[in-house]
């Protein structure tokens, strides 16, 4: 693979013209950080703010790239444009969730208005939330009005990731043990919507009671949205434009409320802190000789810890400078 390959103007524009393969090569060049980047997406910036991001989180196999699917097919219905980022923990041991992932969406495939692609967890997950952000960046600048993110909702990297979205929804199904509640009650605090998946199966208005009196013993939110419960059947369609009617309500609810506004501060301020984190992480990894050389000067007393740190930011600075301007 090789890590530095410039991007072209021409693969910009025709990525903002919504063509799919260049959108595909675009965030291919993203996740290798390929020299270049930050400048098309500085670029592209100025580009986006238009599209609903929306997250779509709950815990392994409760049915989110099914419900993905027909939420997609809901929004086509309505003559909305989406793309699809799937944040997949498993893809790097098997593979086989992407597989999976693959066959269902295979409907959307030959509708040039759907985008979709899975970004593997490999490694470094602060890397990965500032590749998904940038993924939803391109989405966006090219004009997909629906952007929708689903992540597993076990470990707080993931939760953080979906975390970035405008309207979250946790996704719970019926009959599944205690650890289930763990999940669910860690989780209970960042939905906007609640959807109760499997709904065919026996159980679900047990889960449904359940996640209402979880939300009774959570403290009252101070905000005037009040979080809904929906039912689907992810496989059959059930309920899910139900949950796109939800997932409209709630942006509604977002701009006149003056918290899309917040929200969108508070994202950019997370997407400085990763990128910060993403830009230390990598010079420590990638400038291993100079690090270790700070250290030693450190480990002899002729430099102090807070000093080191400053001289690497500097050397940082330099580094990065090409990059940006
Ligand atoms: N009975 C029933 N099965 C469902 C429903 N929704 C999804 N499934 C099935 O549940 C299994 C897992 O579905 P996925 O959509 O892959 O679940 P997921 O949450 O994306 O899984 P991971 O990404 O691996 O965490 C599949 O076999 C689906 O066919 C539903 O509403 N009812
Ligand atoms: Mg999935």
């Amino acid at each position: 693979l090789k890590t530095k390959e410039p991007v072209s103007q021409e693969l910009v524009d025709s990525a903002l013209r919504a063509d799919q393969q260049s959108i595909a090569r675009l965030m291919t060049l993203i996740e290798r950080r390929a020299s270049g980047v930050e400048k098309v997406l500085a670029f592209l910036q100025h580009r986006t703010g238009k599209a609903h991001i929306i997250g779509i989180t709950g815990p392994p196999g409760s049915g989110k790239s099914t419900l993905v699917s027909e939420l997609t097919r809901r929004y086509r219905e309505s003559g909305r444009s989406v793309g699809v980022l799937a944040v997949d923990p498993s893809s790097s041991f098997s593979g086989g969730a992407i597989l999976g992932d693959r066959i269902r969406m295979a409907s959307h495939s030959g509708d040039s208005d759907v985008f979709i692609r899975s970004l593997a967890t490999r490694g470094a997950l602060g890397g990965l939330s500032r590749a998904v952000m940038d993924c939803v960046t391109v989405l966006d600048a090219s004009g997909k009005q629906v952007i929708i993110i689903e992540t597993v909702g076990v470990g707080q990297a993931e939760v953080d990731i979906v975390r970035t979205a405008h309207t979250v929804a946790v996704v719970s199904v019926p009959g599944l043990g205690d650890d289930v509640q763990v999940i669910k009650a860690g989780l209970l605090e960042i939905a906007d919507i609640h959807i109760v998946n499997k709904g065919d199966r026996e159980g679900s208005n047990r889960t449904v009671a359940e996640l209402r009196n979880m939300m009774h013993l959570a403290p009252p939110s101070a905000q005037s949205w009040s979080v809904p419960i929906v039912r689907t059947i992810a496989t059959s369609g059930e309920g899910t434009s139900e949950a796109v009617g939800w997932f409209d309500a709630h942006h509604g609810w977002l701009e006149s409320s003056g918290e899309l506004k917040a929200k969108i501060l508070n994202i950019a301020a997370r997407r400085i802190q990763w990128t910060v984190d993403d830009l230390v992480s990598r010079i420590v990894t990638s400038h291993q000789p100079h690090f270790l050389e700070l250290a030693g000067e450190v480990a002899e007393g002729r430099r102090n810890p807070y000093d080191a740190a400053l001289a690497l930011l500097q050397f940082i600075q330099c580094e990065t400078k090409e990059d940006i301007h």
